[in-house]
């Protein structure tokens, strides 16, 4: 038996709080309990618990309330980069739409997880019926997705390259309250991009029917659309793993054979997906330069599917709520929809929107997290006062506050270099810098929220790893963030791909906005900001050094380097974009703080890790030998 008894003098001398400085001693025998009488039972009336007493209170929950007016970031970054009169517009949207989130959608999102979507294969007599059988809650997400227009705003364009940003922060306040609904408005958006940028959408009927109804705003014409190119090979390398096939049929459509191993929201409406087309004496072309892109609508006017059996649903870790398939195509009808063989390259547009809604949802569940963990530490006391008056945890709100701030600062500037693209306003140097930050967005801000998280879990002690508090649901929804739309080494990869395509340029215009972002701390009062740039700067400058050498290394050096320098770069920037936010004349002292702990980090570990010898041919042998170490020859 374990005996507790307290140090008061220990716990004195280092102001800690009493309870934490218990000692635990192992029963001796000189111990003794006291001894029960019969003649002197326990008085009856002071016993707590006795029977069903268990009294009316525990725990009080956190509150979601108005989630615009409680992010002072959203709202900050708002004011500092819209022009007045789009930011007097669009205010109200948000305000409103931040207080029907904590009133209605934050629960109708929990409702979701209550009730996961089934698949039925076959009704009591055998017939094939493949029946997805979604929740009320899910559809009322849809309802309520097409009504606020979360994927509609960019299209409708009401105020030029700023209509990005309105969607981005209003998606930003929705998402992680959407019950995963996030995933086909995700896709949806992406096939939005598509057909806005296609010359098809115009000519073709079903094209333009199709655009309409995705960007609807009335629920009764919504649709939402799919995004099938995983295959039984797996994800990442697309151009190997597509092995469906596309039959042109004498009509000019085709019909496609193959088995898709991952549909996300398989209950969509229509998809785009990838196929190699099959010539008339059955040969096809392999590898990247082999695959097209086809519309499918997923069912037929009369509501059967088409030439589509759903073979089953996924079994997930997390993002349950969506109803993720393996799909068998067995004919499914299907029109051309990009250039032939130009697959792999149509899907690119839709992958900077889908990697961007990726990381809005990142930001977004940290923001949430964060606010909740926030009101609970009013409302929570432990060691005899509110846990936001035990510095310890503050500190630890604090961290992850910085992390959160970095995250939505780095959407929400995103969306502002995607809206000036597709309104054909950016310049060169723009796009340039929109290439090469959407990997290093979506990489580094899905561990972010991986991490936030689960730190947000743990500022609610036992509660925080309860089910039906959907708190354990956010950690498993998160953990996808850095594994569907591109693992973190593809991402990395892909920065890498953006740097060799242009001769080094998306790297110029990435140093160049660096420095024009820290140019403006220079003018500020925050004595905070002078350190955390000259640290930006210093790193920065030590970067550029290394790069000088590194690029001429070969591709199995920047291989190994890729995935530090993507989060080198990615701390640099968010760095460099908090440095600017809080140069803002209207900047709060908070700002300046969060600058100034971000910065303290080591801001490049691709220089570190170089200078440790990560990427030399040892460190590459090393990591091999320790890695096969014990594994059976
Ligand atoms: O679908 C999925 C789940 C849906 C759920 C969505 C939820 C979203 C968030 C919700 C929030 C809650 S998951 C499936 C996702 N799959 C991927 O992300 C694919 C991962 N693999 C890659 O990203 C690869 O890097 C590929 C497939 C893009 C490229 O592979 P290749 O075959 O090696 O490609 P190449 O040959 O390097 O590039 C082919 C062309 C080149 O252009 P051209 O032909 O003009 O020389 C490249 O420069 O594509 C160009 N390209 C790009 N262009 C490749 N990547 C990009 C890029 N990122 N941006 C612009």
């Amino acid at each position: 038996m374990w005996r507790v008894t307290s140090t008061f003098a220990l716990g004195e001398r280092l102001a800690l709080p009493t309870a934490t400085c218990l000692t635990f001693r192992y029963k001796s025998s000189a111990f003794q309990e006291p001894k029960k009488s019969r003649q002197q039972p326990y008085p009856q009336p002071s016993v707590p618990f006795r029977g069903a007493e268990r009294g009316s209170f525990f725990q009080e929950q956190p509150n979601v309330g108005n989630v615009y007016q409680e992010d002072v970031v959203l709202q900050s970054f708002l004011r500092r980069m819209l022009p007045d009169s789009v930011f007097q517009e669009i205010s109200p949207d948000l305000e409103s739409f931040g207080a029907r989130v904590g009133a209605e959608i934050h629960e109708v999102g929990l409702e979701c997880e209550r009730n996961l979507p089934e698949h039925k294969p076959f009704d009591a007599w055998g017939n094939r019926v493949d029946q997805l059988l979604t929740s009320e809650a899910w559809k009322k997400q849809k309802n309520i997705a097409a009504e606020e227009g979360i994927v509609a705003i960019p299209y409708e364009n009401k105020h030029g390259p700023w209509s990005r940003v309105h969607q981005v922060a209003k998606h930003m306040l929705y998402s992680s309250s959407s019950g995963l609904y996030s995933c086909p408005l995700a896709m949806t958006d992406g096939a939005m991009q598509f057909f806005r940028g296609s010359p098809k959408t115009a000519s073709n009927p079903i094209f333009a029917n199709a655009f309409s109804r995705l960007m609807s705003r009335d629920p009764s014409k919504f649709w939402t659309s799919g995004q099938w190119m995983t295959e039984r090979r797996g994800g990442s390398d697309v151009a190997n793993g597509t092995e469906t096939l596309a039959f042109p049929q004498p009509d000019g459509s085709y019909k496609l054979h193959g088995y898709k191993w991952f549909s996300s929201a398989t209950d969509s409406d229509m998809t785009l997906t990838l196929a190699r087309i099959v010539d008339p004496i059955g040969h096809y072309v392999q590898g990247t330069k082999g695959i097209s892109m086809f519309f499918v609508e997923v069912r037929k006017p009369d509501g059967s599917l088409n030439g589509i059996e759903v073979q089953k649903l996924k079994d997930k870790l997390g993002t349950r709520q969506v109803p993720t398939a393996e799909l068998l195509l067995d004919g499914a009808d299907a029109i051309l929809a990009s250039e032939e063989g130009r697959g792999v390259r149509a899907i690119t547009p839709m992958l900077t929107i889908t990697r961007l809604h990726n990381s809005l949802s990142a930001a977004s569940a940290m923001r949430k997290i964060l606010q909740m963990a926030r009101d609970y530490s009013l409302r929570r006391k432990a060691f005899g006062k509110a846990i936001i008056d035990h510095p310890l945890h503050v500190q630890t709100l604090h961290r992850m506050e910085v992390d959160t701030r970095g995250a939505q600062l780095f959407v929400l500037d995103t969306a502002r270099l995607l809206g000036l693209e597709e309104t054909n306003q950016a310049t060169e140097e723009e796009s340039l810098l929109l290439r090469i930050v959407t990997p290093l967005l979506k990489l580094y801000t899905a561990k972010m929220a991986i991490a936030t998280i689960s730190e947000g879990l743990e500022c609610f002690g036992g509660q925080g790893y309860i089910e039906d508090t959907g708190l354990p649901g956010m950690l498993r929804d998160a953990q996808v963030l850095s594994i569907w739309e591109g693992t973190t080494n593809i991402l990395s990869l892909d920065v890498l791909r953006s740097v060799v395509k242009t001769n080094g340029q998306t790297l110029q215009v990435f140093f160049n906005s660096l420095e024009s972002k820290l140019e403006a701390a220079s003018q500020s009062n925050f004595v905070e900001l002078k350190e955390a740039s000259k640290r930006l700067q210093g790193s920065s400058n030590n970067l550029k050094e290394l790069l000088k050498d590194a690029l001429n290394e070969g591709p199995t050096f920047m291989e190994l380097a890729g995935r530090d320098l993507a989060y080198s770069l990615s701390r640099l920037y968010i760095g460099s974009l908090l440095v600017e936010h809080a140069s803002w004349t209207e900047a709060t002292q908070g700002d300046a703080f969060v600058a100034q702990r971000w910065c303290e980090q080591d801001l490049c570990p691709v220089v570190t890790n170089f200078n440790n010898g990560h990427y030399s041919q040892t460190g590459q042998l090393q990591n091999r030998t320790t890695v096969m170490e014990g594994y059976p020859q």
